[in-house]
């Protein structure tokens, strides 16, 4: 049995809660810039659509996405975030640094979370070409950095929830 590809950029908006009461910063690579400035202004516009404050959207910028979770860590803990979307792009070449790259930010970032008791969101295309990371930030499978959001904003809401 196949099961459907879902495109999670195509969510059922009612299901995201209002981001007013929260702090959500965003970590973005420099790497494959027209990737991930797409991805960024999918994921900060995302966060203005659900009512998160402008002034509660820190941006900082990261040479790379090895940088991402030291970038996480100084947003969670310098701006007080409710939580972190961390925003690259891999793409796969003749080096194994992909691997190292891609396995130490997926580690980095989930120890980070466990350590800071925070929602820290994986929005990082590793991607085989080009033309795979160009369609996963805003092309024919959406946008990773809207999908990034809407984690965000559903995990700030089960944090409220499950601290009752
Ligand atoms: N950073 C990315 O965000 N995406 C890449 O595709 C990428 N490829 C890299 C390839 C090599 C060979 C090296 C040395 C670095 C690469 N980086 C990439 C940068 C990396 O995330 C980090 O910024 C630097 O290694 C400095 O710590």
């Amino acid at each position: 049995m196949t099961t459907k590809k879902v495109n999670l950029s195509d969510y059922d908006p009612s299901s995201v809660p209002n981001g007013k009461p929260f702090t959500i910063g965003i970590v973005v690579a420099e790497w494959n810039p027209d990737i991930t400035n797409a991805m960024l202004e999918g994921a900060y516009q995302t966060l203005l659509d659900y009512s998160v404050e402008e002034s509660n959207i820190p941006v900082m910028h990261v040479p790379g996405s090895y940088e991402l979770t030291t970038g996480a860590q100084m947003m969670l803990r310098g701006r007080r975030c409710d939580a972190v979307i961390c925003i690259g792009c891999v793409i796969q070449g003749e080096t194994r640094h992909f691997d190292f790259i891609c396995e130490a930010v997926a580690n980095g970032l989930t120890n980070l979370s466990i350590k800071e008791e925070k929602p820290v969101i994986f929005s990082l295309l590793t991607t085989n070409n080009m033309q795979q990371a160009i369609d996963r930030s805003g092309g024919k499978h959406g946008n990773k950095g809207i999908e990034g959001a809407v984690t965000a904003l559903k995990m700030c809401r089960n944090a409220v929830e499950f601290a009752k």
